[in-house]
Parts: structure tokens; C-alpha cells; sequence
């Protein structure tokens, strides 16, 4: 059935992929990694000795805590073990393309020295800019670094969560001037981030800015050739978020899959997208006791696959220690993914949907240009043969296992264009990633 288009003002601009390089380098990270920090992780969750029951950097939102002593937490700020070149050092390590940063999160303290606010850590007893250090670190080891920027701010007294009266308005228009003002400066003093990561961008105050977040949007583009921007920024003037009243996905890539992943490609409308995942349920921040299940190597290995099978990214999140380190836990996960890497991420960077029937040993990803398919194998059938179903006309030519080399199979044909990969007796403890390499036989 076909929907009538109507004329948007402050739509998507662009229908489809973009094609630009920044974008094409954007869509072949495969893996990433986010960073959570600001003062929030100084109480970790807890606040006089009680527990706090919703993600650690919310805290400040808790009736438990008063906003002025929040606020005072950044008297406290000192990470005094904060060193950028070792989480950029774990962060290769572990194989990441790409690292999302907190500038501000919703609390308002930055992590840059911005001269719009006092609330900075310039005013801490650190002093120092993180952000800066840390562009480069990550850069210099050809990791491309994305801004985190939360547009809601609770610090500022210009916030506002709805516009009804005329002092809201005023102030409103204080803010959004603030919020270019901080986003232009950023841009100016980061230029070589690729691309920013907008949030609290849901409240109706914001929502109602179409026409001046299209034109900031339009600002920063061309401040920024190539610049990335998902679909988290603004809402069209019909109030749409994400995807404008044509059903048009504003932005460069899908923001929505947060904590979840599709489950088939028709679930991603063809469009860009990346998954942005906590260790446990639901922490960003820096959070004493986990609580709940905690997410293992094996299952983030699994969620990366699936990602990019679905033409996705997969960006495991990092909530550092007030003293600047990263916790064990999460030092031996990026350990363990990096270790797993290693051996196979030929099967991740630049990975696509291969377009076949999908299997339940796991997860197929292909390469365009090049004859391979990618078996991201997970579990492992009793029968240990993995079956497989290529397009007609395909052939299997080779199949090795890129964990093991000389570790080859020489496919079973089943049926037309069907095989089964009888695997070697032995027991699967990992999951490993298989190479069928193709021939047309027609
Ligand atoms: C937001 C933040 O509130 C949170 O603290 C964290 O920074 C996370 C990455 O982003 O939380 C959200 C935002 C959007 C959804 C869920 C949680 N969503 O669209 O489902």
C-alpha cells in the first residue's frame, strides 16, 4: 500500500546509505567501544550507603541525592591514575575501530575544558582536559573517536524539560545558544574526532526544535566535511524522532539499538546501525556492585557477530574508576575479545550480510569483492556436521578454519548447492570462525 509522502522542512535529507568515505571507513569498523565517565562514577551507585536501583550514571536524578552535592562532586574529580594511552592501549588490544566518548553526560559536568560553563574539569582538582588526551591517544593508534554529547543538561539552569510559558521559552532560547556554543567549540578543538553521539535529545522541549536542530545539524556538517551524526540528534517538525514522518531515517546511522540487536536484516530497513551494549543488565557508568547477570567473552563475541551479520556495528561499553582505571572485570574482557580477535577478525572488519539462509550453528558474514563466507560457528550440533545452503550455481571450493591453520574440511555436497561441514571429533570450547571459499559452477 502506498503512503502519501508529505513535504517535511526538517526531514531526512538524504534517503539511503551515504557513500562518502567517512562513512564506508564508519560502516567497516565491525567493533567499537564506549566510554562512559564523569563524576557519577565517584558514588558508583551508591549514595550514604544505599544502593541505587537505576543505571550509576542517573544518579544524580535519585530524591535520595541533592543536586548542590552532587554537583560538589567535582571537587573530588582527581584521577590521578588516568592515563589515555592505556585505554587506548587496551582498546587496540582488543581490536576496537572506533571509541565513543562522554563529553557531557545528562549530569552536565564536561570532561573538556568548555568556556561556556564553570561546571568543568578545568574547575577540578584535576585540571587537565581529558578529552583531548584522549583523542589522541585513540587516534594516533588508528582508533577514530565519536563525541558523546547529551543535549539534556541538569546543571544548567536553562534546561528545561517542556516549553509552556514565556520564561521557558527565554530560557530555552539561552540554551539552545549554550548548546551550539559548546558543540561548535567542541568540533573546534577535537578536529580530529569523526563524528558526535547525541542523547537526552527525547524530552518534548528539545523535540520541538526542529527547525533549529536542522540548522545546527546543517551548521556542523559544514564545519566538518564528512562529519557522522545518527539519528538520535533531532526530531522533524511533526515531532518524528529518529525516522521523520515519511518513515525516513534522519541521521547517518540507526542510534535505536541500544541494548539490543535485530534479529533479521528486514529489521534494519537497510540502513547503517550500531548496538551499543553494558557488561551487565543496565550500568554505563561506573558501578561498585554489579548486580545480575554479567556478560561473559563468549556471549559479547556472539552479540558482535549477529551485529555484523545484520550489517551492523557492535560497541561494548567501559565505565572507568574514579581514579582513571579500568576495572579488572572489564580489562579481561577486552582481553579475551581482543585475544579471540586476533585470530578472527579477518571474519569481522568490513564483514556484510551474507544474504543466505541462516543456520543454527551461527552466524554467516561475507566480503564484497572477495569469494569468501564467513562461518562465526557457536554452537556446535551433537552430529558435528554444520550445514550449509549457498545460492544455486555456488560451489564450496575451500573451507579452513581461520583458528588453526592447515585445519581444513572437505565439504559433503547434500543436495544442489547444499553441504554438510562434518567437523573434526573433538570438543568446542570456543567459538571459531570458519572460511568457505567459493567458485560459480554454473
Ligand atoms: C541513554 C542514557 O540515558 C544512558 O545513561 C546511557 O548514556 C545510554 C547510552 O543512553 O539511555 C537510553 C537512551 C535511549 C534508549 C535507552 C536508554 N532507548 O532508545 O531505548
Amino acid at each position: 500500500t502506498a503512503q502519501k509522502t508529505i513535504a517535511l522542512q526538517h526531514g531526512a535529507h538524504g534517503v539511503g546509505r551515504r557513500r562518502d568515505a567517512a562513512m564506508e571507513k564508519w560502516r567497516a569498523y565491525g567493533l567499537g567501544q564506549f566510554v562512559h565517565w564523569g563524576l557519577y562514577s565517584i558514588p558508583a551507585g551508591e549514595w550514604n550507603g544505599k544502593q541505587y536501583n537505576g543505571a550509576a550514571e542517573w544518579i544524580k536524578s535519585w530524591k535520595e541525592v541533592p543536586a548542590t552535592t552532587y554537583d560538589s562532586l567535582m571537587y573530588q574529580f582527581n584521577p590521578t591514575k588516568f592515563n589515555a594511552e592505556s585505554w587506548a592501549a587496551t582498546a587496540k588490544q582488543m581490536g576496537v575501530k572506533y571509541v565513543t566518548i562522554t563529553t557531557k553526560h545528562h549530569d552536565g559536568f564536561c570532561l573538556w575544558p568548555s568556556k561556556y560553563t564553570n561546571f568543568t574539569v578545568a574547575n577540578s582538582p584535576y585540571k587537565k582536559d581529558i578529552i583531548g588526551p584522549l583523542v589522541k591517544a585513540y587516534d594516533r593508534r588508528g582508533i577514530d573517536v565519536i563525541l558523546y554529547f547529551s543535549i539534556m543538561d541538569w546543571h544548567n539552569p536553562d534546561w528545561r524539560y517542556d516549553i509552556k510559558t514565556r520564561e521557558d521559552s527565554v530560557a530555552f532560547d539561552r540554551f539552545k545558544q549554550f548548546t551550539r556554543n559548546q558543540l561548535l567549540e567542541l568540533l573546534t578543538l577535537y578536529p580530529a574526532a569523526k563524528g558526535l553521539w547525541f542523547d537526552g535529545t527525547w524530552d518534548k522541549s528539545w523535540v520541538k526544535q526542529a527547525a533549529f536542530a536542522d540548522s545546527l545539524e546543517k551548521e556542523m556538517r559544514a564545519m566538518r566535511p564528512g562529519l557522522i551524526i545518527g539519528s538520535r540528534f533531532r526530531a522533524d517538525e511533526y515531532g518524528k524522532r529518529h525516522f521523520d514522518s515519511n518513515g525516513n531515517m534522519m541521521g547517518d546511522y540507526e542510534q535505536g539499538w541500544e541494548r539490543k540487536i535485530p534479529e533479521k536484516i528486514t529489521d534494519v530497513h537497510g540502513n547503517d546501525w550500531d548496538c551499543v551494549m553494558t557488561v551487565p543488565e543496565n550500568q554505563w557508568g561506573y558501578s561498585k556492585i554489579w548486580k545480575g547477570h554479567i556478560k561473559t567473552t563468549d556471549e559479547l563475541l556472539e552479540m558482535l557477530a549477529k551485529c555484523v551479520s545484520l550489517d551492523g556495528n557492535f560497541v561494548l561499553n567501559f565505565g572507568p574508576k574514579p581514579d582513571g582505571t579500568l576495572r579488572t572485570e572489564e580489562l579481561d574482557l577486552a582481553k579475551g575479545i581482543g585475544a579471540w580477535m586476533d585470530t578472527n577478525s579477518e571474519a569481522i572488519y568490513n564483514g556484510e550480510y551474507a544474504g543466505l539462509v541462516k543456520q543454527d550453528w551461527g552466524y554467516y558474514v561475507k566480503k564484497t569483492g572477495t569469494n569468501k563466507i564467513y562461518m562465526l560457528v557457536f554452537n556446535v550440533p551433537v552430529s558435528g556436521a554444520l550445514n550449509v545452503v549457498l545460492p544455486s550455481r555456488t560451489a564450496i571450493s575451500k573451507v579452513y578454519d581461520l583458528g588453526g591453520p592447515g585445519l581444513s574440511y572437505v565439504p559433503e555436497e547434500i543436495g544442489t548447492s547444499t553441504y554438510f561441514i562434518h567437523l573434526k571429533q573433538q570438543t568446542f570450547k570456543r567459538p571459531f570462525v570458519l572460511v568457505l571459499e567459493t567458485a560459480d559452477n554454473s
